[in-house]
């Protein structure tokens, strides 16, 4: 399929997809990739190809497909409501695979050169399968700071939180293609205004382009850009997105989960337990030359989160 961007009323086509190759032609799963950091605080978004493709795109699916079936299976959600948040999931899982890809290195390597600092902490990870017809999708452009953030950007050129949306099915104007408001066509507004009036602001909706995707393609979003979702039209279209956001680390003012209040949960004890000490910092934990580490704390630590032996 060809990638890059459908007009939404307006006729701005151009290819918005950029390379996430290495110079030396590497796949988006090299950590090295470098991210076209002036394009994105030039657009206010960024799609990075290929991060997942082939065999993997495929592992990520079926865990995809198991977890909703389980899910469905214990009906959390699933009966009744037409919501659109019916099948947004928050993380963490408790399902191993999925619960893994939010720790996949490369995430936080993406988020450090985008926020410019070596030292970035996870502030949520979530899926979202969407089927046409089962609920309207559709979303007002807004702000993600609106509830992730107790200030508002400070500069769009330095963003202090990002996300990454990665797309696990091709992205086609009929399953709800994401729209954006590219930064140069977005008029100036204030900023404690985090959602916009369809009626009242129809000419900013006339400037968002709907962008097509191929799966394992990835969106990077700063919380400042004028987004949202758009309806599946299509009936019986899937699209499943899975998201994962960060902050930088000395950005305490932003985020939404509070990982402590998971730490009595078996399942994420299991999880910490697989993280290794990189992974475990994007969650809080102390660095390496913290001077509060003892061999009785790493001894408790190890009964507490086993699985490193
Ligand atoms: O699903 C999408 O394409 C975007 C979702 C979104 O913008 C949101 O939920 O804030």
């Amino acid at each position: 399929m060809t990638t890059g961007t459908t007009p939404g009323n307006s006729p701005m086509t151009t290819d918005h997809r950029t390379t996430g190759m290495t110079t030396d032609g590497k796949s988006g799963m090299d950590q090295s990739m470098a991210i076209d950091t002036e394009k994105l605080d030039e657009d206010g978004f960024l799609l990075l190809p290929a991060f997942l493709g082939g065999d993997e795109l495929g592992s990520v699916n079926k865990a995809v497909d198991d977890f909703y079936a389980a899910r469905a299976e214990r009906g959390e959600r699933e009966t009744g409501s037409r919501s659109q948040w019916r099948t947004f999931v928050s993380g963490p899982f408790y399902h191993e695979p999925l619960d893994d890809l939010a720790f996949r290195p490369v995430y936080a390597e993406w988020a450090r050169r985008v926020l410019r600092t070596d030292d970035v902490r996870m502030t949520k990870y979530n899926v979202w399968r969407k089927t046409g017809g089962t609920a309207n999708y559709d979303q007002p452009l807004h702000r993600d700071y609106r509830d992730q953030d107790l200030l508002t950007p400070l500069s769009a050129a330095a963003p202090y939180q990002i996300a990454f949306l990665t797309y696990l099915d091709d992205v086609t104007p009929g399953n709800g293609p994401t729209a954006v408001v590219p930064r140069s066509a977005a008029p100036a507004i204030a900023p404690e205004i985090t959602e916009l009036d369809r009626e009242q602001r129809a000419e900013v909706y006339a400037r968002e382009i709907r962008l097509d995707a191929a799966a394992g393609d990835t969106l990077v979003l700063p919380t400042d850009t004028w987004h949202r979702a758009t309806d599946i039209t299509d009936h019986g279209a899937v699209r499943t997105m899975f998201t994962v956001m960060f902050r930088r680390a000395d950005a305490e003012w932003c985020g939404q989960r509070s990982w402590p209040s998971y730490a009595h949960e078996n399942g994420f004890q299991r999880l910490v337990g697989r993280l290794d000490d990189a992974q475990r910092r994007l969650l809080g934990f102390p660095p390496a030359d913290w001077s509060g580490w003892t061999d009785e704390l790493r001894d408790a630590l190890a009964r507490r989160y086993p699985g490193r032996g």
